[in-house]
């Protein structure tokens, strides 16, 4: 019998990934779309545009118990990725009440769901680095308490409460990751690693001369979001649920990304980089780096691409992609 997973959020970055695994590893992919994607295809799901004729897709809305209760209440899965979300920090500040709704109650409504309709479904939560905002220890790890700084940390954590508390209360198979940054090609471009690339690409083509950033001295750690997913399918795997922290373990600030990133394009970023204040955010996260050995001990997983492996097939990926197409996706003006 194939094992049947479902992925909220299966357009995105790490949703594409994960579909692409799992079908590898012989499952049967479900996805959860909403259904204003379904009429535009060509753009929201062109992420999963090598493997759409092998997933189900579900049209739902998160912002309602109802419909998630319909969508499990229609098939069984042994595995469920809750991967969706409101995933922009500087949004979370623009607009807090629909990232708290979104992230919040639909994690509360999938869970629910669940322990009503397939309480034996285990359960992946996408928590975030985020949640450590205001780092209480370095490097953090699973027991460093969290500190979030965002409208967006605070529903992560929510979220992972929420996970913990169905865990405990009702005996579910209920996992959290807490992932660090991870990126890629497929990385939206509203997020810093994918604004700079795409920027490096845009102005070695002649499309444009600048790019504008906020703060260069914030530092993240950031990994490949392919090496991730495969962190996430390992959680769902082992004797007992558990919460784990995934990440390189190496930090470098944005002013490393922009300084590698142009380089890759044989340019120099102090001639392109402008500071635009309006990017900055009303409460900044320093400083991030993790410490993933539970999960190297216990998952068996290893990242396998450093952050200037992951930095130069993002240049050369944007730089085909212009040079193929010529216009690049509009950019949200907060980015
Ligand atoms: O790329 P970012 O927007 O990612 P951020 O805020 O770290 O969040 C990402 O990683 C989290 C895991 O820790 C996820 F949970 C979350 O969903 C998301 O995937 O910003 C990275 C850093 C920040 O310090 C930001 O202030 O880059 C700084 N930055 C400087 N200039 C900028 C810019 N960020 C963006 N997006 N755009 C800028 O122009």
């Amino acid at each position: 019998m194939k094992k049947k997973a479902l992925i909220t959020g299966i357009t995105g970055q790490d949703g594409s990934y994960l579909a692409e695994h799992l079908l590898g590893l012989d499952y049967e992919v479900h996805g959860i779309v909403r259904r204003v994607a379904l009429e535009q295809p060509e753009h929201r799901l062109s992420r999963l545009k090598g493997v759409l004729d092998k997933l189900k897709i579900h049209p739902a809305n998160l912002d309602s118990y109802p419909s998630i209760f319909h969508v499990f209440s229609r098939e069984q899965y042994d595995e469920c990725y809750h991967l969706a979300a409101q995933s922009f920090v500087a949004e979370s500040f623009a607009d807090g009440f629909s990232t708290m709704s979104t992230n919040i109650s639909g994690t509360h409504y999938v869970l629910a769901a669940l322990r009503e309709l397939q309480p034996k479904c285990k359960f992946y939560f996408a928590g975030s680095s985020e949640m450590f905002g205001k780092v209480r220890e370095t490097p953090q790890r699973e027991s460093t308490p969290f500190h979030p700084r965002s409208p967006y940390g605070i529903s992560k954590c929510a979220g992972f409460q929420l996970a913990v508390n169905y865990r405990e209360a009702y005996g579910m198979f209920c996992c959290n990751g807490i992932l660090f940054n991870h990126e890629s090609p497929r990385r939206g471009l509203e997020f810093v690693t994918r604004k700079i690339t795409n920027g490096v690409a845009r102005i070695k083509l002649g499309l444009a001369s600048e790019v504008r950033l906020g703060n260069l001295d914030a530092k993240r750690d950031w990994g490949h979001a392919r090496d991730y997913i495969e962190a996430m399918h390992l959680m769902l795997q082992q004797p007992a649920a558990d919460d784990y922290v995934v990440a390189t373990g190496q930090t470098h600030s944005v002013r490393d990304l922009c300084e590698l990133a142009f380089s890759e394009a044989g340019l120099d970023y102090n001639k392109y980089v402008k500071i635009d204040q309006s990017v900055y955010r009303p409460a900044e996260v320093d400083l991030l780096i993790g410490d993933a050995s539970k999960a190297h001990s216990v998952l068996k997983w290893q990242p396998k691409v450093d952050f200037a492996g992951l930095i130069k097939e993002m240049v050369h990926a944007d730089l085909a992609a212009l040079a193929s197409t010529g216009k690049s996706e509009p950019v949200l003006a907060r980015a």
